[in-house]
């Protein structure tokens, strides 16, 4: 039976609003460990990750914020999913802003190139993440992940990312706010882009399955990296960078269900929750509640559909 490793990681480098440190303590206060246990998977709370000593880094984009903070947490982070991994379990990290994914995926994509499997990514956010720091304006490098993942120039400070993603094992899931140096360099790429337009044409479930059919097709590993400004802010209050017109209560369940139903997640980041923001708590529960259909919570246990 695959342990599901919880891994916290109190990252707050990749933006500049404080609080996403908590974001840990939030989701063990919220009952993650036990909403997992009690689905009947085996649970292990490994604690929280700490970053090794600070490199001296620098970036030719003096708006850059940060770097040698995340890149101190990208190495541990990387050194950890890939740890977890090789252990046979199933990593879920407790961030933390979105930068902990410049770790995470790249220690998945580690694993992933040593056993000879392809990786995908299914990236669930109200922002593409698509800068470089070369690129980005607001210089928080929790803009940056996909780009680092995809393979895009502009990392010197940066390990080189081990087996960048081709295009198209990468799906954007909800964007509504891409900034244009983001914008034009998507278009030169095989990424798909769910924007909500897409979703609000389409529904959730058309997409998300071609993407997972995909992956299946493949016999790839899958990383789900989730945002929780993917919500709407309406739902999920407890983020700095909340765009109106999320994913709703009912959208975020049913896609939480098909990635579940497909049995393709190798690993997951929960990222940007702001405890310090929450409304008595509320958006850190619909997490956990959240993460309760991505694994397997569910209320009839009809037999699973087949894809296509
Ligand atoms: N996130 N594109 C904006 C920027 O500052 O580069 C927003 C980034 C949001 C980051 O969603 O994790
Ligand atoms: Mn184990
Ligand atoms: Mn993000
Ligand atoms: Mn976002």
């Amino acid at each position: 039976m695959t342990t599901l490793s919880l891994i916290g990681a109190p990252i707050d480098s990749g933006q500049r609003r404080r609080g996403c440190l908590m974001g840990p303590a939030a989701y063990r206060v919220a009952g993650l460990a036990a909403t997992l246990a009690e689905l009947g998977h085996q649970v292990q709370d490994r604690g929280d990750l700490t970053p090794g000593p600070l490199p001296e880094a620098t970036s030719p984009n003096p708006a850059v914020d940060q770097l040698p903070e995340t890149l101190a947490w990208t190495r541990a982070l990387r050194a950890a999913l890939a740890g977890a991994l090789a252990e046979g379990d199933m990593p879920i990290i407790m961030g933390g802003d979105h930068s902990l994914a410049l770790g995470s995926v790249a220690g998945a994509a580690e694993h992933a190139a040593r056993i000879g499997r392809p990786l995908f990514l299914l990236w669930l956010d109200a922002h593409s993440d698509f800068h470089t720091p070369l690129t980005t304006v607001s210089g928080n490098l929790h803009g940056t992940p996909v780009a680092y993942i995809a393979g895009r120039a502009g990392f010197d400070a940066f390990p080189p990312f081990p087996a960048p993603l081709p295009g198209e094992n990468i799906c954007l899931f909800g964007i509504r706010s891409v900034d244009p140096a983001e914008h034009a360099a998507l278009l030169g790429t095989r990424i798909a882009m769910n924007d909500m337009r897409v979703l609000d044409e389409r529904g959730v479930a058309a997409p998300l399955r071609d993407f997972l059919q995909s992956v299946r097709e493949a016999g790839g590993m899958l990383h789900v990296s989730l945002d929780v400004d993917f919500l709407d802010p309406s739902i999920a209050p407890a983020v700095g960078t909340t765009v109106p017109g999320g994913a709703t209560f009912r959208e975020a369940h049913l896609a939480y269900e098909l990635i579940h139903e497909s049995g393709l997640m190798t690993s997951l980041d929960l990222v940007e929750l702001n405890p310090f923001l929450d409304d008595r708590g509320r958006t850190a529960r619909l997490m956990v509640d959240l993460v309760g259909s991505l694994m397997g919570k569910k209320v009839f246990d009809r037999p699973t559909r087949s894809f296509g």
